[in-house]
Protein backbone atom coordinates (compact mmCIF):
# COMPACT_ATOMS: atom_id res chain seq x y z
CA UNK A 1 0.00 0.00 0.00
CA UNK A 2 1.35 3.37 -0.57
CA UNK A 3 -0.05 6.18 1.53
CA UNK A 4 -0.07 9.29 -1.59
CA UNK A 5 -0.23 8.96 -5.19
CA UNK A 6 2.46 11.72 -5.26
CA UNK A 7 5.43 8.95 -3.72
CA UNK A 8 5.04 7.26 -7.24
CA UNK A 9 4.50 10.26 -9.67
CA UNK A 10 6.93 10.05 -12.92
CA UNK A 11 10.09 12.02 -12.07
CA UNK A 12 9.22 14.88 -14.56
CA UNK A 13 6.04 15.82 -12.31
CA UNK A 14 8.23 15.34 -9.29
CA UNK A 15 11.04 17.53 -10.49
CA UNK A 16 7.86 20.05 -11.65
CA UNK A 17 6.49 20.01 -7.89
CA UNK A 18 10.14 20.38 -6.80
CA UNK A 19 10.58 23.53 -8.84
CA UNK A 20 7.41 25.18 -8.14
CA UNK A 21 7.75 25.04 -4.53
CA UNK A 22 10.89 25.83 -4.28
CA UNK A 23 10.58 28.97 -5.59
CA UNK A 24 7.50 29.49 -3.61
CA UNK A 25 9.86 29.17 -0.53
CA UNK A 26 12.54 31.26 -1.65
CA UNK A 27 10.07 33.76 -2.19
CA UNK A 28 8.71 33.06 1.44
CA UNK A 29 11.71 33.45 2.85
CA UNK A 30 13.32 36.27 0.95
CA UNK A 31 10.20 39.11 1.59
CA UNK A 32 9.79 37.82 5.24
CA UNK A 33 13.06 37.34 6.58
CA UNK A 34 16.31 39.66 7.07
CA UNK A 35 18.37 36.99 7.54
CA UNK A 36 17.28 35.67 4.26
CA UNK A 37 17.55 38.66 2.56
CA UNK A 38 20.83 39.40 3.53
CA UNK A 39 22.20 36.21 2.27
CA UNK A 40 20.33 35.77 -1.28
CA UNK A 41 21.43 40.16 -1.78
CA UNK A 42 25.35 38.79 -0.83
CA UNK A 43 25.11 36.03 -3.19
CA UNK A 44 23.31 38.67 -6.03
CA UNK A 45 20.66 35.89 -6.55
CA UNK A 46 16.30 36.67 -6.67
CA UNK A 47 13.77 34.18 -6.21
CA UNK A 48 12.98 34.28 -9.52
CA UNK A 49 16.38 33.02 -10.86
CA UNK A 50 15.15 29.61 -10.00
CA UNK A 51 14.45 28.33 -13.18
CA UNK A 52 15.08 24.43 -12.27
CA UNK A 53 15.99 22.09 -9.98
CA UNK A 54 19.71 22.66 -9.98
CA UNK A 55 19.53 25.87 -8.98
CA UNK A 56 18.76 25.66 -5.49
CA UNK A 57 22.95 25.11 -5.88
CA UNK A 58 22.39 28.82 -6.28
CA UNK A 59 21.14 29.21 -2.77
CA UNK A 60 22.96 30.19 0.31
CA UNK A 61 23.14 26.58 2.91
CA UNK A 62 21.95 27.16 6.38
CA UNK A 63 23.68 25.88 9.30
CA UNK A 64 22.40 25.09 13.19
CA UNK A 65 24.54 28.12 14.52
CA UNK A 66 22.23 30.00 12.09
CA UNK A 67 19.28 28.73 14.22
CA UNK A 68 21.41 29.37 17.38
CA UNK A 69 21.85 32.85 16.67
CA UNK A 70 18.34 33.95 15.92
CA UNK A 71 17.18 32.10 19.17
CA UNK A 72 14.08 31.58 19.81
CA UNK A 73 12.24 32.37 16.69
CA UNK A 74 14.04 34.94 14.70
CA UNK A 75 13.74 32.42 11.62
CA UNK A 76 10.38 31.83 12.07
CA UNK A 77 8.12 33.37 8.94
CA UNK A 78 4.92 33.80 10.51
CA UNK A 79 3.22 35.85 12.98
CA UNK A 80 3.46 33.90 16.63
CA UNK A 81 -0.29 34.20 16.67
CA UNK A 82 0.37 31.48 13.71
CA UNK A 83 1.91 28.96 15.36
CA UNK A 84 0.48 26.03 17.18
CA UNK A 85 3.86 24.21 17.77
CA UNK A 86 7.64 24.63 18.44
CA UNK A 87 9.91 21.86 19.62
CA UNK A 88 13.30 21.73 20.54
CA UNK A 89 16.93 20.41 20.81
CA UNK A 90 19.56 20.56 23.27
CA UNK A 91 21.82 23.62 22.97
CA UNK A 92 25.47 24.74 23.60
CA UNK A 93 24.55 26.99 25.85
CA UNK A 94 21.23 26.47 27.73
CA UNK A 95 19.70 27.52 24.68
CA UNK A 96 18.07 24.94 22.76
CA UNK A 97 17.64 24.78 18.79
CA UNK A 98 13.83 26.19 18.52
CA UNK A 99 11.82 24.56 15.30
CA UNK A 100 7.86 25.81 14.99
CA UNK A 101 5.22 24.76 13.22
CA UNK A 102 2.12 26.62 11.87
CA UNK A 103 -1.34 24.27 10.99
CA UNK A 104 0.28 23.61 7.44
CA UNK A 105 3.32 22.44 8.86
CA UNK A 106 1.22 20.00 11.11
CA UNK A 107 -0.61 18.68 8.29
CA UNK A 108 2.52 18.20 6.13
CA UNK A 109 4.08 16.40 8.85
CA UNK A 110 0.69 14.67 9.64
CA UNK A 111 1.11 13.21 5.70
CA UNK A 112 5.13 12.35 5.81
CA UNK A 113 4.61 10.25 8.76
CA UNK A 114 1.49 8.60 7.13
CA UNK A 115 3.36 7.42 4.31
CA UNK A 116 6.57 6.07 7.01
CA UNK A 117 3.61 4.24 8.80
CA UNK A 118 2.16 3.06 5.38
CA UNK A 119 5.23 1.57 4.19
CA UNK A 120 5.76 -0.23 7.21
CA UNK A 121 2.21 -1.76 6.63
CA UNK A 122 0.48 -0.03 9.53
CA UNK A 123 -3.56 1.03 9.47
CA UNK A 124 -6.33 1.41 11.42
CA UNK A 125 -6.49 -2.13 12.49
CA UNK A 126 -3.04 -1.92 14.34
CA UNK A 127 -1.84 -0.81 17.71
CA UNK A 128 0.92 1.47 17.52
CA UNK A 129 3.48 1.37 20.89
CA UNK A 130 5.46 4.30 20.60
CA UNK A 131 8.43 4.59 22.92
CA UNK A 132 9.90 7.89 21.42
CA UNK A 133 10.57 10.29 24.08
CA UNK A 134 7.57 12.82 24.25
CA UNK A 135 8.29 16.30 24.85
CA UNK A 136 10.11 18.55 23.67
CA UNK A 137 12.03 15.99 20.92
CA UNK A 138 10.15 15.83 17.66
CA UNK A 139 10.03 11.45 18.30
CA UNK A 140 7.51 11.28 20.65
CA UNK A 141 4.96 13.78 19.39
CA UNK A 142 5.86 12.97 15.61
CA UNK A 143 4.41 9.24 15.57
CA UNK A 144 1.94 10.14 17.78
CA UNK A 145 0.29 12.10 15.31
CA UNK A 146 1.31 10.25 12.57
CA UNK A 147 -0.60 7.43 13.77
CA UNK A 148 -3.83 8.84 14.58
CA UNK A 149 -3.48 9.89 10.73
CA UNK A 150 -3.51 6.47 9.68
CA UNK A 151 -6.26 6.18 12.22
CA UNK A 152 -3.76 3.15 14.30
CA UNK A 153 -4.45 2.55 18.02
CA UNK A 154 -1.54 4.54 19.25
CA UNK A 155 0.02 3.76 22.88
CA UNK A 156 2.12 7.12 23.97
CA UNK A 157 4.59 5.12 26.43
CA UNK A 158 7.47 7.36 26.02
CA UNK A 159 10.70 6.62 26.72
CA UNK A 160 12.44 4.20 29.87
CA UNK A 161 10.65 2.04 32.20
CA UNK A 162 11.50 -1.11 30.38
CA UNK A 163 9.52 -3.48 32.15
CA UNK A 164 5.96 -1.35 32.16
CA UNK A 165 6.56 -0.86 28.37
CA UNK A 166 6.96 -5.03 27.80
CA UNK A 167 3.52 -5.35 29.98
CA UNK A 168 1.84 -2.76 28.10
CA UNK A 169 3.15 -4.02 24.65
CA UNK A 170 2.18 -7.68 25.74
CA UNK A 171 -1.72 -6.58 27.43
CA UNK A 172 -2.43 -4.16 24.52
CA UNK A 173 -1.25 -6.18 22.04
CA UNK A 174 0.83 -3.81 20.00
CA UNK A 175 1.58 -4.57 16.35
CA UNK A 176 4.04 -2.22 15.38
CA UNK A 177 7.20 -0.61 17.96
CA UNK A 178 8.19 2.71 17.09
CA UNK A 179 11.26 3.60 18.81
CA UNK A 180 15.31 3.83 18.81
CA UNK A 181 17.14 0.61 17.61
CA UNK A 182 19.20 0.23 20.50
CA UNK A 183 15.88 0.60 23.06
CA UNK A 184 13.97 -2.55 20.64
CA UNK A 185 17.11 -4.62 21.39
CA UNK A 186 17.22 -3.62 25.10
CA UNK A 187 13.51 -4.39 25.58
CA UNK A 188 13.99 -7.95 23.73
CA UNK A 189 17.21 -8.86 25.58
CA UNK A 190 14.98 -8.14 28.67
CA UNK A 191 11.71 -9.44 27.73
CA UNK A 192 14.44 -13.05 26.86
CA UNK A 193 15.72 -13.26 30.14
CA UNK A 194 11.84 -12.87 32.10
CA UNK A 195 11.54 -15.96 29.87
CA UNK A 196 8.85 -14.43 27.43
CA UNK A 197 7.80 -16.56 24.75
CA UNK A 198 8.07 -14.11 21.55
CA UNK A 199 5.88 -15.69 19.65
CA UNK A 200 3.00 -16.26 22.05
CA UNK A 201 3.17 -13.44 24.28
CA UNK A 202 4.14 -10.72 21.80
CA UNK A 203 1.89 -9.68 18.66
CA UNK A 204 4.00 -7.52 16.93
CA UNK A 205 4.52 -7.51 13.43
CA UNK A 206 6.97 -4.70 12.51
CA UNK A 207 9.18 -1.84 13.98
CA UNK A 208 9.65 1.61 12.84
CA UNK A 209 13.10 2.64 13.91
CA UNK A 210 15.52 5.43 13.96
CA UNK A 211 17.09 8.71 15.58
CA UNK A 212 20.64 7.45 15.74
CA UNK A 213 22.93 5.54 13.83
CA UNK A 214 22.42 1.69 13.10
CA UNK A 215 24.36 -0.89 11.51
CA UNK A 216 23.33 -3.39 9.03
CA UNK A 217 23.89 -5.84 12.17
CA UNK A 218 21.71 -4.21 14.90
CA UNK A 219 19.20 -3.82 12.28
CA UNK A 220 19.12 -7.70 11.75
CA UNK A 221 19.59 -8.23 15.47
CA UNK A 222 16.38 -6.60 16.33
CA UNK A 223 14.39 -7.55 13.56
CA UNK A 224 15.57 -11.22 14.61
CA UNK A 225 14.82 -10.83 18.37
CA UNK A 226 11.11 -9.77 17.66
CA UNK A 227 10.53 -11.51 14.98
CA UNK A 228 9.45 -7.92 12.83
CA UNK A 229 10.00 -6.36 9.58
CA UNK A 230 12.61 -3.87 10.42
CA UNK A 231 11.84 -0.14 8.63
CA UNK A 232 14.49 2.67 8.78
CA UNK A 233 13.18 6.14 9.33
CA UNK A 234 15.18 9.10 9.39
CA UNK A 235 14.35 12.68 9.95
CA UNK A 236 15.78 15.94 12.07
CA UNK A 237 13.89 18.21 13.96
CA UNK A 238 15.24 21.24 11.97
CA UNK A 239 13.28 20.17 8.57
CA UNK A 240 10.05 18.42 10.27
CA UNK A 241 11.23 15.74 12.92
CA UNK A 242 11.04 12.09 11.96
CA UNK A 243 9.64 11.76 8.76
CA UNK A 244 11.88 13.05 5.79
CA UNK A 245 12.43 9.35 4.40
CA UNK A 246 11.72 5.95 5.28
CA UNK A 247 12.08 1.98 4.02
CA UNK A 248 9.66 0.35 2.42
CA UNK A 249 9.27 -4.16 2.68
CA UNK A 250 11.62 -4.10 -0.45
CA UNK A 251 14.72 -2.56 0.30
CA UNK A 252 16.91 -1.18 2.77
CA UNK A 253 17.12 2.52 1.05
CA UNK A 254 14.85 5.27 2.26
CA UNK A 255 12.54 7.02 0.10
CA UNK A 256 12.79 10.79 0.32
CA UNK A 257 10.00 12.31 0.07
CA UNK A 258 10.85 14.41 -2.11
CA UNK A 259 7.78 16.28 -2.96
CA UNK A 260 8.02 18.04 0.32
CA UNK A 261 11.74 17.93 1.18
CA UNK A 262 14.72 18.38 -2.01
CA UNK A 263 17.75 16.41 -0.99
CA UNK A 264 21.20 17.33 -2.43
CA UNK A 265 24.76 15.32 -1.56
CA UNK A 266 27.61 17.38 -1.45
CA UNK A 267 31.17 17.29 -0.57
CA UNK A 268 31.17 18.61 3.02
CA UNK A 269 34.90 20.66 2.86
CA UNK A 270 34.20 21.80 -0.65
CA UNK A 271 30.30 22.47 -0.61
CA UNK A 272 29.96 21.01 -4.46
CA UNK A 273 27.29 18.16 -5.19
CA UNK A 274 29.04 14.66 -5.64
CA UNK A 275 27.82 12.34 -9.24
CA UNK A 276 24.86 10.70 -7.93
CA UNK A 277 25.47 7.38 -5.51
CA UNK A 278 28.44 8.64 -4.10
CA UNK A 279 28.58 9.42 -0.71
CA UNK A 280 28.50 12.92 0.99
CA UNK A 281 27.03 15.64 3.26
CA UNK A 282 23.39 16.03 3.27
CA UNK A 283 21.50 18.94 2.40
CA UNK A 284 17.82 19.56 2.53
CA UNK A 285 15.72 22.60 1.37
CA UNK A 286 12.02 22.38 3.09
CA UNK A 287 9.42 22.83 -0.57
CA UNK A 288 5.93 22.99 1.95
CA UNK A 289 6.80 24.19 4.90
CA UNK A 290 5.78 27.37 6.38
CA UNK A 291 6.24 28.31 9.85
CA UNK A 292 10.14 27.78 9.68
CA UNK A 293 11.05 26.88 5.85
CA UNK A 294 14.59 26.39 5.74
CA UNK A 295 17.27 26.50 2.43
CA UNK A 296 19.86 24.33 2.23
CA UNK A 297 20.50 22.77 5.88
CA UNK A 298 23.65 21.16 6.41
CA UNK A 299 22.52 17.97 8.34
CA UNK A 300 25.75 17.38 9.00
CA UNK A 301 24.97 13.25 7.90
CA UNK A 302 26.80 11.28 5.58
CA UNK A 303 24.90 8.87 2.80
CA UNK A 304 23.94 8.77 -0.51
CA UNK A 305 20.77 8.77 -3.01
CA UNK A 306 20.00 7.21 -5.75
CA UNK A 307 17.32 7.88 -8.24
CA UNK A 308 16.53 4.64 -9.63
CA UNK A 309 12.84 2.99 -9.22
CA UNK A 310 11.74 0.86 -6.45
CA UNK A 311 10.16 -2.61 -6.47
CA UNK A 312 7.57 -1.07 -4.08
CA UNK A 313 5.97 1.47 -6.85
CA UNK A 314 7.38 4.73 -5.56
CA UNK A 315 9.52 6.76 -7.19
CA UNK A 316 10.62 8.70 -4.95
CA UNK A 317 14.15 8.86 -4.35
CA UNK A 318 16.43 6.43 -1.89
CA UNK A 319 19.06 7.18 1.03
CA UNK A 320 21.28 4.35 2.08
CA UNK A 321 21.30 4.23 6.02
CA UNK A 322 23.20 7.36 7.73
CA UNK A 323 27.25 5.92 7.68
CA UNK A 324 28.59 8.75 9.55
CA UNK A 325 28.90 12.53 10.72
CA UNK A 326 30.20 15.16 8.88
CA UNK A 327 31.22 16.98 12.08
CA UNK A 328 31.63 16.10 15.28
CA UNK A 329 28.28 15.35 16.68
CA UNK A 330 27.50 12.02 19.06
CA UNK A 331 24.27 10.29 19.35
CA UNK A 332 23.98 8.80 22.72
CA UNK A 333 20.67 7.15 23.07
CA UNK A 334 18.98 9.05 20.35
CA UNK A 335 20.57 11.98 22.00
CA UNK A 336 22.55 14.59 20.19
CA UNK A 337 25.23 15.92 21.78
CA UNK A 338 28.81 18.14 20.62
CA UNK A 339 31.69 18.17 22.40
CA UNK A 340 31.61 21.72 22.50
CA UNK A 341 27.96 21.75 24.94
CA UNK A 342 29.82 19.27 26.71
CA UNK A 343 33.04 21.64 27.35
CA UNK A 344 30.11 24.48 28.10
CA UNK A 345 28.70 22.86 30.68
CA UNK A 346 32.50 22.06 32.10
CA UNK A 347 33.59 25.49 31.79
CA UNK A 348 31.09 26.62 33.60
CA UNK A 349 31.77 24.33 36.75
CA UNK A 350 33.98 25.03 39.61
CA UNK A 351 37.18 22.98 40.89
CA UNK A 352 37.65 21.73 37.00
CA UNK A 353 40.04 22.58 33.81
CA UNK A 354 39.15 22.19 30.54
CA UNK A 355 40.99 18.97 29.97
CA UNK A 356 37.89 16.17 29.36
CA UNK A 357 37.62 13.13 27.45
CA UNK A 358 34.20 11.83 26.23
CA UNK A 359 33.93 8.11 26.71
CA UNK A 360 30.97 6.84 24.32
CA UNK A 361 30.80 3.10 25.20
CA UNK A 362 27.83 0.36 25.25
CA UNK A 363 26.07 -1.30 28.32
CA UNK A 364 24.26 -4.04 27.01
CA UNK A 365 22.54 -2.71 24.03
CA UNK A 366 21.94 0.49 25.33
CA UNK A 367 24.59 3.69 25.02
CA UNK A 368 26.46 4.93 28.43
CA UNK A 369 28.74 7.59 28.30
CA UNK A 370 31.53 8.69 30.92
CA UNK A 371 32.82 11.97 31.01
CA UNK A 372 36.62 12.59 32.73
CA UNK A 373 37.42 15.61 33.72
CA UNK A 374 40.55 17.07 35.27
CA UNK A 375 40.45 18.95 38.23
CA UNK A 376 42.33 21.85 38.94
CA UNK A 377 46.09 21.89 40.68
CA UNK A 378 44.58 23.70 43.91
CA UNK A 379 41.97 21.25 44.28
CA UNK A 380 42.19 19.03 47.68
CA UNK A 381 41.62 15.40 45.51
CA UNK A 382 41.74 13.77 48.77
CA UNK A 383 38.65 15.35 49.92
CA UNK A 384 36.18 12.82 48.67
CA UNK A 385 33.43 14.98 49.79
CA UNK A 386 34.09 18.50 47.79
CA UNK A 387 34.99 15.87 44.73
CA UNK A 388 31.65 14.34 44.85
CA UNK A 389 29.84 17.63 44.91
CA UNK A 390 31.45 18.75 42.28
CA UNK A 391 30.70 15.68 40.31
CA UNK A 392 27.04 15.99 41.24
CA UNK A 393 27.26 19.26 40.17
CA UNK A 394 28.13 18.45 36.54
CA UNK A 395 26.19 15.66 35.85
CA UNK A 396 22.84 17.83 36.95
CA UNK A 397 24.34 20.77 34.55
CA UNK A 398 24.88 18.11 32.04
CA UNK A 399 21.06 16.21 32.64
CA UNK A 400 19.50 19.68 32.80
CA UNK A 401 21.50 21.86 29.96
CA UNK A 402 21.82 18.95 27.64
CA UNK A 403 19.60 15.87 28.67
CA UNK A 404 22.53 13.81 28.56
CA UNK A 405 22.93 11.07 31.74
CA UNK A 406 26.46 10.86 31.73
CA UNK A 407 28.79 9.51 34.76
CA UNK A 408 31.40 11.71 35.26
CA UNK A 409 34.59 10.68 36.61
CA UNK A 410 37.28 13.64 38.59
CA UNK A 411 40.83 12.65 37.43
CA UNK A 412 43.95 13.94 38.66
CA UNK A 413 45.76 16.86 36.64
CA UNK A 414 47.22 16.03 33.22
CA UNK A 415 46.51 12.03 33.50
CA UNK A 416 43.73 12.35 30.38
CA UNK A 417 45.84 11.21 27.29
CA UNK A 418 46.52 13.08 24.78
CA UNK A 419 47.76 12.65 21.34
CA UNK A 420 50.76 14.99 19.92
CA UNK A 421 50.58 16.97 22.74
CA UNK A 422 46.57 17.16 22.19
CA UNK A 423 43.92 15.84 24.56
CA UNK A 424 41.52 13.04 22.72
CA UNK A 425 38.03 14.45 23.37
CA UNK A 426 36.02 11.70 22.58
CA UNK A 427 36.80 8.27 22.27
CA UNK A 428 33.76 6.25 20.58
CA UNK A 429 34.11 2.52 22.03
CA UNK A 430 30.99 1.90 20.01
CA UNK A 431 31.76 1.59 16.32
O1 LIG B 1 16.11 12.41 15.82
C1 LIG B 1 14.07 12.96 14.66
C2 LIG B 1 13.70 11.52 14.64
C3 LIG B 1 12.91 11.03 15.67
C4 LIG B 1 14.11 10.71 13.61
C5 LIG B 1 12.53 9.70 15.65
C6 LIG B 1 13.74 9.38 13.58
C7 LIG B 1 12.95 8.88 14.60
P1 LIG B 1 16.87 15.32 16.04
O2 LIG B 1 16.81 15.08 17.50
O3 LIG B 1 16.86 16.71 15.53
O4 LIG B 1 15.67 14.61 15.32
O5 LIG B 1 18.17 14.58 15.51
C8 LIG B 1 18.48 14.57 14.15
O6 LIG B 1 19.51 12.39 14.36
O7 LIG B 1 20.68 14.69 11.90
C9 LIG B 1 20.85 12.30 12.43
O8 LIG B 1 22.19 12.59 12.77
C10 LIG B 1 20.20 11.48 13.53
N1 LIG B 1 19.25 10.51 12.96
C11 LIG B 1 17.93 10.63 12.81
N2 LIG B 1 17.43 9.51 12.22
C12 LIG B 1 18.49 8.70 11.97
C13 LIG B 1 18.67 7.43 11.37
C14 LIG B 1 15.38 13.26 15.32
N3 LIG B 1 17.65 6.72 10.90
C15 LIG B 1 19.72 13.73 13.89
N4 LIG B 1 19.93 6.95 11.28
C16 LIG B 1 20.01 13.57 12.42
C17 LIG B 1 20.99 7.62 11.76
C18 LIG B 1 19.65 9.35 12.43
N5 LIG B 1 20.89 8.82 12.33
Amino acid sequence: MIWSKAESAPREVIEETQVARLRETANRVYAINPFYKKKFDALGILPEDIKGVEDVRKLPFTKKQDLRDHYPFGLFCVPMTEVVRVHSSSGTTGKPTVVGYNQNDMDVWGEVMARVYTMSGTDANDVVHNGYGYGLFTGGLGFHYGAEHVGATVVPASGGFTDRQLMLMRDFGATVLACTPSFALHMAEVAAKAGSDFKKDYKLKAGIFGAEPTSPGLKAEVAKAWGIKYHEVYGLSEIIGPGVSCSCEHSELLHIFEDHFLAEIIDPKTGEPVPEGERGELVITTLTKQALPIIRYRTGDITSIIKEPCKCGRTHARMESIVGRADDMLIVNGVNIYPSQVEHVIANAEGVTLNYQIIADKKGHLDKLEILVEVSDDIMVDSVGEMERIKKEIQASLLNNLYINANVKLVEPRTIERSMGKAVRVIDKRK
